[in-house]
């Protein structure tokens, strides 16, 4: 009898607590428009997640730059406001330098995981961010220059582009007038002439119908688009050992799920040329110059940046 009743009165007790243990929802901002294709990436992922996640852990999605504005987004990760975010690095460059270094991989995520690349970024992200980098949700995706005045080689003196962080020490090496903007305001900098070009990844631009106002793509393309979600680090530590497994299984699942940026990109190649977008190429030892001028001056202001983690980082990440 007694026994039965130090069980039961046990179990009381703890009853509470493992109810309490069990489901924990995150809120999920986008720092990209609700339109952009990697919100509609992660979508079926996140009912997926919501899914199987019943009594474990639920995804909030709270919605794009209306409810959090693009560059504050990283901040809000930062002080927990949101537990979740789907951003790029370069929204983020006001908490450390090393946000937008990523875009500089040229190895898969699969790779950054197995050379520790992956571990790296999470000490850094966590010291400097107090972020957990949980998966990276964009692969084999350039970013390219756009615009709307023809030129004959890499050289953008008197032209005014659009652009954040990923962008900035390399069209500036080329000589362009720079303006930030978060994506929602590019299509207004275009249609007012604000700006005569801008730089996105070569695929996205029919998202908030940037084609109606773009003549020319720059080939070649360079660096590759940082897309992922990351997670508020005090969030990240306060799940129990269960929810943690649930979360890295989702995690990899979507990093599962980059194979298809390959045929996307290619469809939106497509699509340029049926809108017009006319393609300006250079020959090619101007092509490669170009190339190696964006790695170089993105990597010496990495390095000018961090001293510490930029010079770690390229080796890790490089091929
Ligand atoms: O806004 C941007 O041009 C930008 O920085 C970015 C980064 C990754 C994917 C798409 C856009």
């Amino acid at each position: 009898m007694k026994r039965i009743a130090w069980i039961a009165t046990a179990a009381a007790a703890l009853a509470p607590l493992a109810v309490a243990a069990q489901e924990t929802t995150l809120k999920l901002v986008s720092a990209f428009p609700e339109v952009a294709t990697y919100v509609k990436h992660i979508t079926p992922w996140m009912q997926k997640f919501n899914a199987e996640g019943k009594g474990v852990l639920q995804i909030n999605f709270i919605g794009g730059p209306k409810a959090i504005p693009t560059f504050e987004v990283g901040t809000s990760v930062k002080n927990g406001v949101v537990e979740l975010a789907l951003a790029t690095g370069a929204f983020y460059t006001n908490l450390m330098p090393e946000a937008d270094f990523l875009k500089l991989a040229q190895i898969t995520v699969a790779e950054q995981r197995a050379n520790g690349a992956f571990d790296y970024v999470n000490k850094v992200w966590n010291q400097k961010a107090n972020m957990q980098y949980l998966a990276r949700v964009v692969e084999d995706t350039p970013f390219h220059l756009y615009l709307n005045k023809r030129i004959d080689r890499p050289d953008l003196k008197d032209l005014k582009i659009r652009v954040t962080p990923v962008y900035r020490d390399f069209f500036a090496a080329l000589g362009a007038t720079l303006m930030q903007t978060a994506p929602a305001e590019v299509y207004t900098a275009l249609e007012r002439g604000v700006v005569d070009g801008y730089g996105w990844p070569i695929q996205g631009i029919f998202d908030l119908n940037w084609h109606e106002k773009t003549k020319y793509r720059v080939d070649p393309g360079f660096y590759n688009a940082e897309v992922s979600i990351t997670m508020n680090l005090d969030a990240y530590r306060k799940l129990t050992a269960p929810q943690r497994q649930f979360l890295e299984k989702q995690a990899l699942a979507l990093e599962a799920m980059n194979g298809v940026w390959k045929k996307l990109n290619e469809e939106d190649i497509r699509r340029q040329a049926q809108a017009g977008i006319q393609v300006i190429t250079f020959d090619a030892a101007t092509s490669r110059k170009y190339l190696e001028q964006a790695y170089e001056v993105a990597w010496a202001g990495a390095v000018k940046a961090s001293p510490e983690h930029g010079p770690q980082l390229r080796k890790l990440l490089s091929k």
